[in-house]
C-alpha cells in the first residue's frame, strides 16, 4: 500500500543504466499529494500493473511509456499508459484505511497474479479469499492491497429438543455447529460461563433446569462471529416409577 505521499511510484531512466521497469501486483496507490500522479512514468519507462487500485491522480506518463495493465482500477486521464481502466470507485470502508467495504466492486475482480496461494494482504489475510459471503468458494483475488475477508456466521445445525428428560442427575446433550467460513474453529459457552474452545460437535452434562448454550465460530484469520448462535434447553428429571 502506497498512500498519502509525494508520488506513489516513480519510474524513469536511471542515468545510463537503460530504461526502468516495475511490476506491481495488488498495490493500492492512493492520495498522492503532488501533481505528478499516483504513478509517474518518464524516459520511456515500462510498467506491469496487475490487480491494483490507482487513486484519482492516475498515471502521469511523460514520454510514451509502455504499460501492461490487467484487472486494475483507476481514473482515465489521457491516452496510452494514462488511459487504462474504468473510473470505478474502489469502495473503501473509510477514506483513511484503504480497506474494501463489503460492497466494494474491487472484491474478487482482480487479474491473474503470480502464485496467489503463497501471498497475503496488508492484514495477513490469504490473498485469495471468496469475498462473496458466505465464503463458500471458489476464492479469487481482489483488486488492491486489501483482500476482503468475510466474518464467519455460526449456526447450530443439530441440537437437543427444547425439553430433555433424564432419569439421572444430569442429562447429556450434544450440539453440532457449522460456520460459513471454511477452516473455522468454535468456542462454546454454557450459561454464565466463559467461551471455551470446543469441537464442531460438543457435548454437555446439564443438571435439571433451564440452560443456554452459545457457540461462536472464528475464521482462520481470527475474526469471530459477533452474534453467537444459541440454543436453550430445559432439563427435567423423570420421576422414578413406583414399585407395585
Ligand atoms: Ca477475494
Ligand atoms: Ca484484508
Ligand atoms: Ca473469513
Ligand atoms: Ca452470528
Amino acid at each position: 500500500m502506497i498512500v498519502d505521499n509525494g508520488v506513489g511510484i516513480w519510474a524513469e531512466e536511471p542515468g545510463s543504466l537503460g530504461r526502468s521497469h516495475f511490476d506491481a501486483d495488488n498495490v493500492t496507490v492512493y492520495d498522492s499529494t503532488s501533481a505528478n500522479g499516483e504513478i509517474h512514468l518518464q524516459d520511456e519507462a515500462s510498467a506491469t500493473l496487475t490487480s491494483s487500485i490507482i487513486g484519482t491522480q492516475g498515471i502521469v506518463d511523460l514520454d510514451s511509456s509502455s504499460c501492461a495493465i490487467a484487472g486494475s482500477r483507476g481514473p482515465v486521464t489521457g491516452s496510452g499508459c494514462d488511459n487504462f481502466a474504468t473510473t470505478s470507485d474502489p469502495g473503501f470502508t473509510n477514506p483513511f484505511t484503504y480497506h474494501l467495504a463489503a460492497d466494494s466492486p474491487m472484491i474478487d475482480a482482480g487479474g491473474t497474479i503470480v502464485n496467489p496461494g503463497a501471498r497475503t494482504d496488508i492484514d495477513g489475510d490469504p490473498r485469495q479469499l471468496d469475498g462473496d459471503c458466505p465464503e463458500d468458494q471458489p476464492a479469487s483475488v481482489d483488486i488492491g492491497a486489501d483482500e476482503f475477508n468475510c466474518v464467519p456466521e455460526t449456526a447450530i445445525t443439530k441440537g437437543p429438543e427444547k425439553i430433555v428428560k433424564t432419569k439421572s442427575k444430569t442429562a447429556k446433550v450434544t450440539i453440532t455447529s457449522a460456520s460459513t467460513d471454511p477452516g473455522s474453529t468454535f468456542e462454546c459457552k454454557l450459561d454464565a460461563g466463559a467461551f471455551k474452545p470446543c469441537a464442531a460437535t460438543a457435548s454437555f452434562k446439564l443438571k435439571p433446569g433451564k440452560h443456554t448454550i452459545q457457540v461462536r465460530a472464528t475464521d482462520g484469520q481470527g475474526q469471530a462471529d459477533a452474534t453467537p448462535a444459541q440454543r436453550s434447553v430445559k432439563v427435567k428429571r423423570k420421576k422414578k416409577k413406583r414399585n407395585k
